[in-house]
């Protein structure tokens, strides 16, 4: 697959040739990552990388865009029907654009957010103190009312939406294992006149095979998301309007000219493939799958004694805290699971007494296990290899469990196609 660049740039060769080899070697449990087809590796290497293609279809700042035009439409039908909706924007070069152009389109400077709380599951785009849109927007956070349930505290949501008036009640996460109540983020929204958008980043995958509850349903306005987790498409955003052609035009403009410049139409032909893909009846197995798989692992953590915030999963990912269960730091389990190939990353936890960059707790998840044919049982063995690897923590028995992951991923190699 790279005759070309191994003969031409030795060097880059060795790194891309290495990564494939980590990635076929070991078990990829970073719950926001996944593997995709060839069919969308190959869109994303395709002769579209080179064209400039601004605006929209039909609508375009450059000539020469028949191309761009079939592959853009394509991915904006196939997403409107994957998640019932009636406008998507495919161009977002990722969830924190498409977020930010979202922000933009709705708000002028001053307008509040309600959003969720980073360290309880939340995402920094939702209004960390880190990042530049608190310079422009105010945003108010909520939170969990119990960490071993995951309850979300709605009442206090309502009261203080009626204090801050947001314009958006914002739902969505990148580190909260449950569901939420989709009709009382709309409910509250509606009583504060706000608009009820949700990044469904972590979950579209789920949302669009029918694992998990599509919070349009309940009347959410917009949904932002990424098109490279669950969706198991091409590294990118999205942005996708229920029913409003006004919001549909005003984020449509906030992408394009608002924020971004060319859109990459390479990764959006990749979109329309990975959306294409989502749509056969063996995306919905593979969606219901992943949430049985994180389910297992969850119950072998259980049978452990382990913490898991909010006590186990209903979707993709867990959330475990390391310090209390094994008396380790997250970056230790991190690094101690690294050596036996297994691959998740550190997470602070709900009121994490650690500091963010040396939390308390561990993320993972089954959205690429999962792609590799991993079911229940081969999801619980890998549970148990994590224990025994965070109990012990000495050379043998990590040498031992990384036998064990080799052999679990060479019995279950990177599919190609997902027909
Ligand atoms: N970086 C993503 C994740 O890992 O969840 C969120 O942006």
């Amino acid at each position: 697959m790279y005759d070309f660049l191994e003969r031409e740039d030795a060097e880059v060769y060795a790194a891309v040739a290495g990564e494939e080899r980590r990635e076929a070697e070991g078990l990829e449990l970073i719950p926001s990552e996944n593997y995709v087809s060839r069919a969308v590796r190959e869109a994303m290497a395709s002769a579209l990388t080179n064209k400039y293609a601004e605006g929209y279809p039909g609508k375009r700042y450059y000539g020469g865009q028949a191309f761009t035009d079939a592959a853009e439409t394509l991915a904006i039908e196939r997403a409107k029907k994957l998640f019932g909706a009636q406008f998507a924007n495919v161009q977002p070069l990722g969830g924190a654009n498409a977020n930010i152009a979202m922000y933009f389109a709705l708000l002028e400077p001053g307008d509040t957010v309600l959003g969720m709380e980073l360290s309880h599951g939340g995402h920094l785009t939702h209004g960390h103190p880190v990042t530049y849109l608190t310079k422009i927007f105010n945003f108010v956070r909520y939170g969990m009312k119990n960490i071993e349930t995951g309850e979300i505290d709605y009442d206090e949501m309502r009261r203080v939406a009626k204090e801050v008036k947001p314009k958006i009640v914002l739902a969505g996460f990148s580190a909260y294992p449950r569901e939420l109540d989709y009709a009382k983020f709309v409910e509250i929204a509606r009583e504060v006149g706000a608009l009820a958008v949700m990044d469904v980043a972590h979950i579209a995958g789920l949302i669009a095979g029918g694992a998990a509850k599509n919070p349009f349903d309940a009347g959410f306005d917009i949904l932002t998301t990424t098109t490279h987790k669950t969706l198991r498409g091409p590294r990118g955003g999205m942005i996708l309007t229920r029913e409003s052609e006004e919001l549909a035009k005003k984020i449509d403009k906030s992408i394009f000219p608002g924020l971004q410049g060319g859109p990459h139409m390479n990764n959006i032909a990749a979109k329309a493939v990975a959306f294409g893909e989502a749509l056969r009846p063996s995306f919905t197995t593979y969606a219901a799958q992943v949430v049985k798989n994180a389910q297992a692992m969850a119950e072998v953590f259980a049978a452990h004694g382990a913490r898991m915030i909010t006590g186990g999963t209903s979707n993709h990912l867990i959330l475990l805290d390391a310090q209390t269960s094994f008396g380790i730091s997250g970056g230790e389990a991190e690094t101690l699971l690294d050596r036996a190939g297994i691959t998740l990353n550190k997470n602070a936890i709900p009121d994490d007494p650690r500091k963010p960059m040396d939390p308390s707790g561990i993320r993972f998840g089954t959205p690429a296990l999962t792609t590799r044919g991993f079911g229940e049982a081969e999801s619980a063995q890998v549970a148990a290899l994590m224990i025994d690897v965070l109990t012990k923590r000495d050379g043998a028995t990590v040498a031992a469990a990384s036998k064990t992951v080799r052999s679990l991923a060479d019995a279950h190699p990177i599919p190609e196609s997902f027909a």
